[in-house]
């Protein structure tokens, strides 16, 4: 199959040894490309994971890198020594000249990763183990970088949870219309602007700020093929300072439901909410030390308004063309949208339990 990249030149640049075998698409991630690499050691076939960081979507590919080795750096210091140490954290490989990326001559910028065996993602959650595990490692993970020496990580993308800004992106692309689509998604519509009044309650709250990773979808966790235990937090890119709510309420959105995040029959799309209990009594078993009052109260709310959020966003780039999420068909990102819109009214329905249920673990 003929790659959109040239991997194998790309290859090169890392401090790999044995030859190379081969590269495919690898995952379902939105934005980066990722691939895994196959190559000869010994006689052994050993894979690597390169992606090609979107610069377009990240303005500064060095240094959102720094933030990841950085991050890294903290997280292996914390997990030395544990049993298969190795696999719970991601391993950065450098390059031939000592750097953690390599920009390429079209100006991409690569980044390789040692491959974590025996693991593996999700897109859609399958048992009520799966989604404990998964909100466990994310605590953790945050738990982890608490203590992280300054300075300030870099945002990755400025302002990427702000949920009044990403609503007057929306606006602005239902004014334009640039594509002529608003017409086919009038209900979409009128179900956001019907919303919006939600979309400041976070930034109200005056919650503490932390170190977040901010894209905590469920396929973001590596689960353990023998244990099932959520073993390794991925996907870097956006672990910046944040809400710990941010992180939970993307759990919400994608460990909850059945359903992947495209799914077209709507009618299989619902909270769960014995997975909604299971994450969050997961999450709160690592994070529930640390979170302020405010902030477990506002657990619910969190799934609500990011599972909105997301919604939003989706919705915007429907009705702008689809510049920024990668599309495989017609109307993707409208359909994304509506799982998203059907979600957040079955958290709707179900928020007065949610609360109950937090108040009490
Ligand atoms: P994206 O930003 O495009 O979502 P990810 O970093 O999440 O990219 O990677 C895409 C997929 O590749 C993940 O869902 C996971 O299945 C797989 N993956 C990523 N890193 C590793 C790794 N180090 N070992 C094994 N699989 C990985
Ligand atoms: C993108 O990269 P990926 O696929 O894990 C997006 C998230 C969205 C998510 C929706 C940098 O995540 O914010 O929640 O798609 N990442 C970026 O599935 O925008
Ligand atoms: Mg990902």
């Amino acid at each position: 199959m003929k790659l959109k990249h040239d991997v194998r030149l790309v290859a090169r640049r890392f401090q790999i040894h044995g030859a190379y075998q081969g590269a495919a698409p690898y995952g379902s991630g939105h934005i980066n490309d990722t691939y895994c690499a196959v190559f000869d050691q010994a006689g052994t076939s050993v894979r690597y994971i390169f992606q090609r960081i979107n610069h377009n979507i990240f303005k500064n590919p060095v240094g959102l890198m720094d933030n990841i080795r950085r991050v890294i750096a903290h997280l292996a210091g914390k997990g030395e020594g544990e049993p298969d140490f190795s696999r719970r954290v991601l391993t950065l490989v450098p390059t031939r000249s000592g750097d953690f990326y390599h920009c390429d001559e079209q100006g991409n910028y690569w980044r390789t990763y040692l491959f974590i065996e025996k693991a593996r993602t999700y897109d859609a959650v399958k048992s009520r183990r799966q989604a404990s595990q998964a909100a466990r490692a994310f605590g953790q993970f945050q738990k982890m970088l608490s203590d992280l020496p300054t300075p300030r990580l870099r945002d990755t993308i400025p302002d990427f949870h702000h949920t009044p800004k990403r609503f007057a992106t929306l606006e602005k692309s239902i004014a334009d219309d640039a594509v002529n689509r608003a017409k086919l998604a009038k209900r979409e519509i009128e179900f956001a602007l019907r919303h919006k009044e939600m979309c400041g309650v976070l930034l109200d709250a005056k919650l503490p700020e932390r170190v977040t990773h901010n894209d905590t979808k469920f396929n973001n966790v590596m689960l353990d093929d023998a244990t099932g235990e959520g073993i390794c937090v991925i996907d870097l890119d956006t672990v910046m300072p944040g809400l710990a709510l941010y992180d939970f309420g993307d759990m919400v959105r994608t460990t909850t439901s059945p359903a992947k995040e495209d799914e077209r029959d709507l009618s299989k799309v619902r909270m769960q909410f014995p997975m909604f209990e299971a994450i969050a009594r997961g999450y709160l078993s690592s994070a529930g030390e640390f979170l302020t009052p405010a902030e477990k109260q506002l657990l619910p709310f969190a799934g609500k308004l990011i599972t909105f959020e997301i919604g939003i966003r989706f919705l915007a780039d429907y009705l702008s063309g689809d510049t920024y999420f990668k599309v495989h068909r017609d109307g993707h990102n409208l359909d994304r949208c509506r799982t998203q819109f059907k979600l957040v009214e079955s958290i709707e329905r179900q928020e007065a339990a949610m609360n109950k249920l937090v108040e009490g673990i």
